[in-house]
Formats: C-alpha cells, structure tokens, sequence
C-alpha cells in the first residue's frame, strides 16, 4: 500500500517532489482498511435484501423469467451511416440523407424510451447486452439515441453507474450505427448554465468516448445556446443537430407567437450557426398531423438541411403524425422498440412500418427484426416494473397541459410527496396557467421543471395570478423559479413578462447576457487535483467533468463505489431487490472470473439494529454485518 500511495500521491505523479516528499507527505503511511470485492458485494446485496432499494423500498423480487436475445447473428456489422461519417464527415452524412428516398428511423429505446417510461432506470448491464443485436439486424437505422438527457446524472445518481463506461461499452458493440446523444445547449446535461469551457471540453469529451450524433436544443429555443454547443460539436467532426423545440399550437389563432414564422426564423438561424441537421423537438407530443405537415414543408422550404422529426405518443397520435411529416419529406423520424413505445415514449417503429406499407418512403428496416429486438425490451422491462407510470392509455389532455413526456411522471411523485396526490387534476391545469403567466414559454428539462414547481406551490399555497403579481414581497417563490426569472438558465429570445419578473425577483435584476458566458472558466487542472485528493485514486477527464457539472452526485456516487464496489456487474433483479432465502446466484465480476453466491440466513437485529447475513460464496460460508433501518 505504501508504494501505491507513492505513486498516486499528486506530487509524485505531477514530478513535484524533492528528497523530503516522503517525510513531508505523512498521508503515505495511511493506508485504507481494504475489503474484497466480494465482501463489499455481499454487503450491497445484504442490505437491499433487509431494507430494500433507495425509492422503491422492499418489494417481492420477480421471479427470473428468460430474457430473449436474438441467436445466429452475422458475424460482421454491416456498414451504415457511420461509415460515411468516418469517411467522409458530417456534411457528407447530411448530402446522404437528403438523397434517400425512403425515410430514415433513429431507435430512442436505449434513451428516451426509458427515460419517459421507467424513469431513465435503465441500468448499463441490460443496454449492453441487446447493443450487437441491434447494431447486426437494424443497420439500416439512421442512429440509435442512447446518450445524454437524463441518464447521465441518473446513472450516477440512482444506478450508481459511470455513463461514461455505458457509452464506451455501446460503442464497442455498435461500431457501424450512429449514437446519438441529446445535449441541452449551455445546459450541457445539467439543469442551468455551466461556463463556455465545460460545455466545450464535455462535447470534446463525448465525441471521443463514442458519441456521432449532437441533438442540440434550448429549454427556452433560445439560438445563443445552440450555438455554443454547435460550436463545440464542429471541431470534433462530428454531427451538430440543432433542436427546435415545439410548443403550443400550429394552428391556434389565440397563440401567433408559435406559428409558422416562429419556428422557420429558428431553423435558419440554427443553419447559420453551422448545423447540419435540424430538429423538431416535439417533447410532449403536442404537434398534431396537419401541423407536422405544414411545418416540415415549410422547414424543407426554408433550410436546405435535411429535418429530423421527434415526438412522444402522449395522445395516441403519433403515427399519424409521421404519416404526414412523411409526406411532406421529414428525412428521419424517431421511434421505439414497440415493446417500449406509446404513451410517454416514442411511436413504435415495427407498428410505423407496417403503416407505411406500400409507400414509397417506408422505411428499410425490417419491422420482424425490429420484433426481435423488441422481445428482449419486453423481458427486460418486466425487471423494472417498480418505475412503470401509472399511465396506461393515451391521454389527449395533454394538448392542454402541454407537459414533456419525461415530465409527467415526475411531477405526479412530486405532487404525491407534497401531500397534492389527490388534486392532480388541479396542478396540471395550473401548470397550463403558469406557463401563460411566465408569457407563454417552451416547456422542456430543465424549464418544464420550474414550472412544474411553480404549479405546485401555488397549488399548495392557493394562489392565483394575481397573487403572485401583487402579493409576491409576502410570498417565498421556489428557488428554481427566481432562477428562472433571473435569467440563470438563459431567457426566451422575447424575455419574461416584466411585470411578473419584477414581482418575483423583488427588485433584484435580472441578468443581461447569457450565463454560462459570463462565468469564469472552470479550472479542470484545480478540479483534478481536489478529486485526487479527495479519492486517493487516479483522475480522469471523465470524472473531472462529472464532478464539475454534478459535484454532489459524483461525491456521493465515489463513495457508493469505496464501499461497495463496482455492483454495475450485478443482475438487475438482485441489484433492485437483493436475494431471496435460500436463492443462488453468478456475478461475473471480471471476464472469467464468477462468483456464486447462496443466501443462507438473515439473523436477527441485535440492540443496535445490526443483522448478520450468511452467505456461502463459492461454497465457502462468509458472512456480513448490516444494519436494519427498514
Ligand atoms: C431531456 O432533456 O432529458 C429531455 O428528454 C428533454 O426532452
Ligand atoms: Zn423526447
């Protein structure tokens, strides 16, 4: 231990130390109480099994079913749009897609799909393991979205999971497709502003680590955000696809700020910026299919670059959506494995090619392998069935309360933890109302959230619009709300409604320049040096900017991994919900290397709450001490 203190000391390793490094440096003679891999697993697995998983708490464990993957792959990827990539850049990559004639699909199921679905829950282990598959039956996808948006700091957070191994190890198994992340402008994968530097080192960083494809939006469509992290993407060759975001109604005479000028005045900004894809980002599924007609042509008409189409299936409308988008030359549209399709998710891409039968523009890929592939997300989904919504129809009101598809779930718990469970109606209705009172703005992580907050409180404290404007100096707004009006997570290109700025920042000002612009460069080498302190283990580009943009996560994630190793490589059944007595299990905790494990007995809590668990691991009895907070 000594020596390998030595060696990670940050002077030794930087070349700073003379003759006295050693009786200068005391710390070296600390050396950590080190426990196996196999006793912090056992410990992991003890105390799920007594008190259950963070959130859901301790349910049955589902009984093992068999998880379909599909047998007798091709041997050898066949190539797709990664290879003109790769060969030949992103421009070459959007000349391509505007010349094919059939319509091209992005699979969000390893992204959006369960992060509208099942709370970004899904772990690594299950995306990895379908990630061949996926790449050898459907290369004729345009990409496959399994990056950014929530999962990073929910893989941190709730997974206890490094997202930078899940995007390499996706790399690995997909070498011939596209992996598309989504990226919130100078929001990067956060929620509000970082410095310029770290949206530009993230982007670099991610380009690296395997992402092609950059969906670049704005929480408020605000250009000046796009265009930073357009200028990020750029020098990384790789593909900028910026986002407009869409909101509102096409066609809704009461509301002209979102009508077709609005949104082609974006697109050509964005195509100014140096895109080479546009987006609609229809995030809640509010474009309608005589709309999605009429603003893909207009796009089309305006921007010579080709147009990506998303939306969710909240109203049951997608489909029909497409349907029209396709007619009116949308070149790529985003869907889900059907398993994992509908309601807050994407249409379903085996279900959008059979309707497209006998169209000239139906897609390439094969909807029965499309099946195969979703046979694996149906086995694998009943493993996460303790995140499922408690939605199970589509839902047209959300024409009206315009809520983001990953959203809806969320703020519903929200609503249950503050005691509003049983006035849901009421808050979705004031969410439509904060959104008029904060002058009608586009609602997606992270605004969505601030209003989704503000619904809340004034909800809960019964407050009306009125109040807020003239009751505001007795009333103490939710921080995320003056945030908001502050300007910290950028403004709408029109900004707030003054007076209702003015009332909620009780006379502080608001900011006049975009945030992340004003803010001192973040210092990567300082920050390395502070982790390696803190962590007494090599620093990586990763961990730096996940530190930075998370620092409390990335903390609390660190030490999750000091006491109980790496519990990535646990089976998702035993990682929610532990063991079973009497159960056995494989972890194969390396290549090669497995453990097996059997739950002999749970012992009793003693007077301070602790419980032995006895374990035969490779057939030799071990045990572990866990305290009982159930
Ligand atoms: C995200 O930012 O996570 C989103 O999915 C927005 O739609
Ligand atoms: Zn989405």
């Amino acid at each position: 231990p000594f020596l390998s203190n030595v060696l990670k000391h940050h002077a030794f390793v930087s070349g700073d130390y003379n003759t006295s490094f050693i009786d200068d440096t005391q710390e070296l003679f600390i050396f950590p109480k080190r426990q196996d891999r196999g006793t912090k697993l056992l410990t992991y697995i003890g105390e799920v099994s007594v008190n259950g998983f963070p959130g859901i708490g301790k349910l049955d464990k589902p009984l093992a079913r068999d998880v379909r993957i599909p047998k007798n792959l091709p041997t050898d990827y066949t190539p797709g749009a990664k290879a003109i990539l790769d060969a030949e850049g992103p421009e070459a990559v959007a000349k391509w897609l505007a010349a094919q004639e059939n319509v091209l699909l992005t699979d969000t199921t390893f992204r959006d799909a369960h992060q509208s679905l099942l709370a970004t829950r899904m772990r690594t282990k299950d995306l990895v393991a379908i990630a061949e598959a996926e790449a050898k039956l459907l290369p004729e996808l345009f990409s496959v979205e399994a990056w950014g948006g929530a999962t990073f700091d929910v893989a941190y957070r709730f997974l206890s999971e490094d997202p930078w191994v899940r995007l390499m190890k996706l790399r690995e198994k997909m070498p011939n497709v596209l992996i598309q992340m989504l990226l919130r402008g100078a929001n990067g994968v956060g929620y509000k502003n970082y410095p310029d530097n770290v949206i530009h080192t993230f982007v670099k960083e991610a380009a690296q680590a395997g992402v092609d494809v950059f969906r670049i939006f704005d929480s408020l469509n605000n250009p000046e955000s796009i265009q930073l992290a357009i200028d990020a993407v750029l020098p990384t060759g790789k593909i900028a696809e910026a986002a407009v975001c869409y909101t509102g109604d096409l066609f809704d005479a009461d509301r002209p700020k979102y009508h077709l000028p609005y949104y082609v005045n974006l697109a050509k900004q964005l195509e100014e910026s140096g895109a080479h894809i546009i987006a609609i980002k229809d995030m809640a599924g509010l474009l309608k299919p005589e709309a999605a007609y009429a603003l893909v042509s207009a796009l089309k008409d305006a921007v010579s670059l080709p147009i990506h189409l998303h939306t969710h299936d909240a109203s049951g409308n997608g489909i029909y959506t497409y349907a029209r988008a396709i007619d009116a030359g949308v070149d790529v549209v985003d869907v889900a494995a059907s398993s994992m399709s509908g309601l807050t998710s994407q249409p379903a891409g085996g279900s959008l090619i059979h309707a497209l039968s006998g169209h000239p523009r139906q897609p390439l890929v094969s909807a029965q392998k499309f099946e195969q592939i979703s046979d694996y997300w149906q086995d694998v989904r009943h493993l996460y069935q303790a995140f499922e919504l408690d939605m199970i129809a589509p839902n047209p009101t959300v024409y009206d309360h315009e809520m983001p598809g990953g959203q809806y779930s969320n703020l519903q718990q929200q609503a249950k933890a503050v005691g509003l469970a049983d006035r849901w109606s009421e808050v979705k209705e004031m969410y439509a109302r904060v959104n008029m009172l904060f002058g009608d703005i586009v609602k997606v992580t992270p605004s969505s959230k601030v209003v989704g907050d503000m619904a809340l409180f004034m909800v809960q404290h019964h407050l009306t619009e009125e109040d807020v404007l003239h009751r505001a100096s007795g009333l103490d707004f939710p921080d995320s709300v003056v945030e908001l009006m502050k300007g910290e997570l950028g403004t709408p290109p029109d900004g707030f409604p003054q007076d209702v700025q003015q009332a909620i920042l009780k006379g502080a000002a608001p900011l006049t320049e975009r945030p992340g612009k004003m803010m001192e460069p973040l210092n990567f080498d300082a920050i390395k040096h502070e982790l390696f302190e803190k962590l007494e283990r090599p620093v990586t580009e990763f961990d730096a900017l996940a530190y930075a943009l998370y620092p409390k996560v990335f903390m609390d994630y660190s030490s999750y991994v000091a006491r109980y190793g790496d519990i990535s490589v646990l089976d998702t059944n035993t990682f929610f919900h532990g063991m079973r007595l009497g159960e056995t299990i494989e972890v194969e905790i390396e290549r090669g290397k497995t453990l097996y494990l059997k739950l002999i007995q749970i012992g009793q809590p003693d007077d301070h709450g602790m419980r032995t668990i006895y374990y035969e691991m490779n057939g030799v009895p071990r045990e572990v001490e866990v305290k009982d907070i159930s």
